[in-house]
């Protein structure tokens, strides 16, 4: 199976340890910052507002913000016992009965469509998955399905090379003709993983959402639905602005899972909580770096150990 935790001779350090101080300003701002917010026994109104717009700054969104400090009131949560209630409140959240593992059959072709706006870091991402798929002996395509950008198709050719994956590219494509192509190849020449990159998608950019559709209806008509996913990347830095994309994305071609980039340098990893509580939605994949090996399986029970433990 996929698994991001086996450990390399280069990667020596304890998994829950790094991630811990990965997500050291996500700590601090939705979770010491609310423990921060109490003196005395039981939180005061005062200061239940305060633990009120500490997490809503952590990006947990108004509604779930709100919905907690509504529990602590009711539930006349001790100040000593904050701790414990928003680590178990946490988890339950995450507790949307899907799994966190990308679809995945070693001996199908498994296809990967990364969509997000732009910069959000699905070129990098790709990279990342393909060293990863590459190194558990999978044989890799990746497609330069961004054919908007200036420049896109080097950059995924240069992770490529990094990756030492196979590329399909080509001039002035269009993106659906390549997936359709790419398909074949990968049948004709037994690549079993297949990664799609593709054009950063601007909610007002209609033509652009049809295009990703196209591409969409394309692998469809060609592989089964189980062994195809659509990956949204969501930029961790940028907070409550990833749930407005992850909504447009979803209703307009179906996503399956979110990667959230950037976490190593965000406050903002409330995002998680916020997608999986209003869409359901399972979160998959940490970005952690800009480095090829910076990516992570999101687990969680060590997502939530790392951030109350
Ligand atoms: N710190 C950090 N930076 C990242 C991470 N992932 C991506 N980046 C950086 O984010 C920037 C944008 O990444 P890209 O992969 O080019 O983003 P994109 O979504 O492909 O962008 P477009 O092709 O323009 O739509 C680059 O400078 C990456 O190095 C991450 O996990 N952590
Ligand atoms: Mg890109």
């Amino acid at each position: 199976m996929f698994n991001f935790f086996k450990k390399k001779d280069s990667e020596k350090t304890d998994n829950s340890f790094s991630l811990k101080s990965v997500l050291s300003k996500t700590i601090g701002s939705l979770v010491d910052g609310v423990l921060d917010c109490t003196a005395g026994n039981y939180p005061d109104e005062y200061e239940l507002d305060d633990i009120e717009s500490t997490l809503i700054k952590a990006d947990l969104g108004v509604d779930l913000a709100v919905e907690l400090v509504d529990k602590i009131r009711k539930q006349k949560i001790k100040s000593s016992e904050l701790k414990p209630f928003l680590k178990q409140e946490f988890s339950q959240i995450l507790n949307i009965n899907q799994t966190s593992n990308l679809k995945y059959d070693r001996d199908k072709i498994n296809i990967y469509l990364v969509v997000g706006v732009n910069g959000a870091g699905k070129t990098t991402l790709i990279g990342k998955l393909a060293n990863k798929f590459k190194e558990e002996n999978n044989k890799v395509l990746l497609v330069a399905g961004d054919t908007f950008r200036a420049a896109a198709e080097e950059q995924l050719d240069v992770w490529s090379k990094r990756a030492n994956v196979d590329i399909l590219r080509e001039d002035k494509a269009d993106s659906a003709s390549l997936a359709y192509r790419a398909i074949d190849t990968a049948k004709k020449e037994g690549y079993n993983v297949v990664i799609i990159d593709s054009a950063g998608r601007l909610q007002n950019k209609f033509n652009l959402v049809e295009e990703l559709k196209k591409i969409k209806n394309v692998i469809l008509k060609k592989v089964e639905d189980n062994n195809f996913e659509t990956i949204l990347v969501l930029d961790g830095t940028q907070g409550q602005n990833g749930l407005e994309q992850a909504k447009v994305f979803y209703g307009a071609i179906d996503v399956n899972s979110i990667a959230i980039t950037k976490l190593d340098s965000s406050s903002k990893g409330g995002i998680i909580f916020s997608i999986a509580k209003n869409l359901k939605l399972p979160t998959k994949i940490i970005g952690i770096g800009e480095g090829i090996r910076d990516i992570k399986n999101f687990n969680k029970e060590e997502f939530i150990e790392a951030l109350f433990d």
